[in-house]
């Protein structure tokens, strides 16, 4: 039985994803790079560096290290400025519901993202001091599906990983739970995921596995 949730930020939560693809249309429009919705979603739970990796697949040239970081912080900025308009009204109602009613039964609750901007996203939704623990980006030197993001929540929380279930959107962070040996709820296109222990088609049917 479970004794924390360790939920993943981005696609699960909130739905920055828009954003993220709105940041780096941007910049791969400025090196004339062809990127759309499909090549967006690879990106999904994937750090910001590999991300760009995989935006780069379709460049014809070959970027140094310092025009990479140079691109990087560009996309950063641009995200930010649209996380700044973000407000505690984009946290859906039935989100924020089932968020209580877990923490009524008595779940730890904590967040597992690879967002670097996890800390500024949980404040603009006004969830600032709702997690007993936010594992993010920038603790971690292994992304997903390195498993060390949702290891970082579990001791967090103090919890075992078999008393620890996993939201996720992304195959990566489906592997990366089950890598670190927790069971995994997925959400939105992770459902197709064999990998996936539930399979939820809305955020409130966690009420009905976690009891
Ligand atoms: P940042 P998650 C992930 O968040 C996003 O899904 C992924 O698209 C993004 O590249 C990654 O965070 C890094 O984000 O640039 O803010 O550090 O799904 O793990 O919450
Ligand atoms: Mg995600």
């Amino acid at each position: 039985n479970y004794k924390a949730v360790i939920f993943d930020l981005d696609g699960v939560i909130c739905h920055t994803d828009h954003y993220h693809y709105l940041a780096w249309k941007e910049v791969a429009d400025e090196l004339g790079i062809y990127f759309d919705e499909s090549i967006n979603h690879r990106l999904r739970g994937v750090s910001r560096k590999e991300s760009f990796d995989i935006i780069l697949e379709r460049y014809d040239k070959i970027m140094g290290e310092e025009d990479k970081e140079i691109y990087l912080t560009k996309k950063n900025e641009g995200y930010q400025k649209l996380l700044k308009g973000m407000t505690p009204s984009d946290l859906s109602e039935e989100t924020k519901n089932t968020l209580l009613e877990l923490r009524k039964r008595g779940m730890k609750l904590a967040i597992g993202s690879s967002s670097k901007n996890a800390g500024l996203i949980i404040k603009q939704l006004g969830l600032e001091h709702f997690f007993d623990a936010v594992s993010d980006g920038n603790m971690i030197t292994h992304s997903k599906p390195h498993p060390e993001v949702f290891q970082k929540a579990a001791s967090m929380v103090n919890c075992e990983a078999e008393n620890c279930l996993v939201v996720e959107d992304a195959k990566a962070g489906l592997e990366a739970a089950k890598a670190g040996g927790m069971d995994c709820a997925a959400v939105g296109d992770a459902v197709k995921s064999p990998l996936a222990d539930y399979k939820l088609s809305s955020f409130r049917q966690l009420l009905e596995i976690v009891e």
